[in-house]
This record gives structure tokens, C-alpha cells and sequence, in this order.
């Protein structure tokens, strides 16, 4: 009974906001049911008392304008009580939701967070994770090979051993804290996870940490890009999923073959290089040598 009247009043499901799956999600979208609620009656109140006003002060009914104006102090009273409501749902709901959200960052190393970076581009998102070990591989923008190394990860780097880059495909542990740092290769994309009630914008130069932790439930969504980022915008998709942790490792030992592989050819690729070049100093040096004598 209580459930079905708390849905009959959910604004945010009329208005076709997608279901939750953070744990976190359910204060955001109560502060939304009321904002809605909130905008709806301001809405109709306004709007009839325009009306009211048209009706009551036309010219027909008052030739002459009364040059004394509203008497009663109806109208500050209203705005001063929409003053304290907007005050309240402010420094009351918005504010401590807002501090909750930036301050209380898990920590990687006292909790089991999942730590990742999302990279947006034109037009995809790169999903970089840490794996066991925490820390991200180093990265230089003269390792980046397209394809093979979009992010530059140093091949010879021990922490980017345990690795995984994957493209447009996020794996999250249901019921897991998670932190995404959020970053862009090109221009500003914004970085949505609808379920999760989380967005960022996605800053060339810049990261953003963002955190939440997925409920129980296992799914799968899509990763909205919230900034209007191109010409193929519309066609940056990408899914992210909740799963066991069974799962999620299983996933994860597939896709650090395929990353590491990547990055072993070209450790030895680079290798090959550096030893023709050395190679190729030997035989200069060998003939100034010849050229003396
Ligand atoms: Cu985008």
C-alpha cells in the first residue's frame, strides 16, 4: 500500500528517469522528487495566479490604472516562504549530498575499491583499470600506439603489469565501492552512469574522481556521453555492467591476456629498435674508426 502510494507520487519515474542501482542513488533521487514536486506546484500556482490577475485586472473592469498598487502583503509572504523551501532543499538536502559526494573519496588502500579511468575520445571511452595491485601503469605520450596502446602505457612499467585497457566495455563488481577518474583525450566529453546517479564532465589535461557503490544487482546499461562532444556524438556508445566478483575476475584474467600480449609485442618491438639503432652506431662507429687509420 505505502509503496504504491510513494509511486504514485514519484515524479522522477512519470518523467521517465531510469531505475536506480547505487547505493547512494536513493537520496539523490528523493531531493529530485522533491525538487519536481516543488517546480510543479510553483508551476500551477504561478501560471493561476497570471490568469487570476489578467481576469481580475482587465481593462474593461479598470479603465483608470490604480496607481497605489497591491495592499495586502499576500505576495511577500508567498516568496518568502519559496525563499525558505528553496534555502532549506539548498543547505538541508543539496549541499550535505554535494560534500558527501566529493569528501568521502574511498580509499583505494583501506577499503577493496575498484579503481579505475575512463578517457573519453572522439568516439569512444578507454577503460583503464589499476588491477590488484592499485596503481596504475606509468604512461607517455611517446608509447601511445593507435590500437595497440591508445593511453601510452609504458610496456616496461611493473605496475601496469597487472593492467587492463579495454574499449567502451566497463566491468563493475555488484555491491562493490568504485572509484572512475574521469579524463578526456581530445575535447570535453561527459562521463554518465544513469543507474549509478554519477556524472562528470570528462577535461583534456584534467582528472575527475567520482565514486558510488552499484547495489547488489547484477545488469547491464549503457555509458552516456553528456557533453555534445561531435559529430558522432550520438554514436559514442558504451555498456557498462554489474557482475559477481567470480565473474568480474573471470572477465578481467581474459582481458589482461589480450592487454599484456598487447604490450608485450611492442616491449619487443621497442627492444628490436633500440638494438638495430645500437646496431647501426657500431657500424658508423667502426667506420670513422677505418676512415682514421
Ligand atoms: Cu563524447
Amino acid at each position: 500500500m505505502l509503496a504504491s502510494v510513494s509511486e504514485y507520487f514519484d515524479l522522477n519515474k512519470l518523467m521517465g528517469m531510469l531505475p536506480n542501482r547505487s547505493v547512494h542513488g536513493k537520496e539523490i533521487d528523493y531531493m529530485l522528487n522533491f525538487c519536481h514536486w516543488f517546480m510543479l506546484i510553483l508551476f500551477v500556482g504561478w501560471t493561476s495566479y497570471f490568469i487570476f490577475c489578467m481576469f481580475r485586472f482587465r481593462a474593461s473592469r479598470n479603465p483608470k490604472a490604480d496607481h497605489k498598487g497591491m495592499r495586502s502583503h499576500f505576495s511577500t509572504h508567498l516568496e518568502a516562504s519559496v525563499v525558505i523551501i528553496e534555502a532549506v532543499i539548498l543547505l538541508g538536502f543539496g549541499i550535505p549530498l554535494w560534500g558527501k559526494r566529493v569528501n568521502e573519496i574511498p580509499d583505494q588502500q583501506k577499503n577493496d575499491a575498484l579503481k579505475i579511468r575512463a578517457i573519453g575520445f572522439q568516439f569512444g571511452w578507454q577503460i583503464h583499470y589499476a588491477g590488484p595491485d592499485g596503481v596504475f601503469g606509468r604512461q607517455h605520450v611517446r608509447f601511445i600506439v593507435p590500437g595497440l596502446n591508445p593511453l601510452g602505457l609504458d610496456p616496461n612499467d611493473p605496475n601496469g603489469k597487472d593492467d587492463v585497457v579495454s574499449l567502451s566495455d566497463m566491468h563493475l563488481v555488484a555491491g562493490r565501492p568504485t572509484v572512475v577518474r574521469v579524463s578526456s583525450l581530445d575535447v570535453i566529453h561527459g562521463f554518465a552512469l544513469h543507474q549509478m546517479r554519477v556524472q562528470t564532465d570528462a577535461i583534456p589535461g584534467a582528472e575527475a574522481p567520482m565514486w558510488f557503490r552499484p547495489t547488489p544487482d547484477i545488469g547491464e546499461w549503457q555509458i552516456i556521453c553528456a557533453q555534445l562532444c561531435g559529430d558522432g556524438h550520438s554514436g559514442m556508445a558504451a555498456s557498462y555492467r554489474t557482475e559477481t566478483q567470480k565473474d568480474f575476475d573471470e572477465w578481467y584474467a581474459g582481458q589482461r591476456e589480450i592487454t599484456q600480449n598487447k604490450l608485450k609485442s611492442q616491449a619487443e618491438a621497442m627492444k628490436k629498435a633500440e638494438e638495430a639503432e645500437a646496431a647501426a652506431e657500431a657500424k658508423e662507429a667502426h667506420g670513422e674508426k677505418k676512415a682514421e687509420h
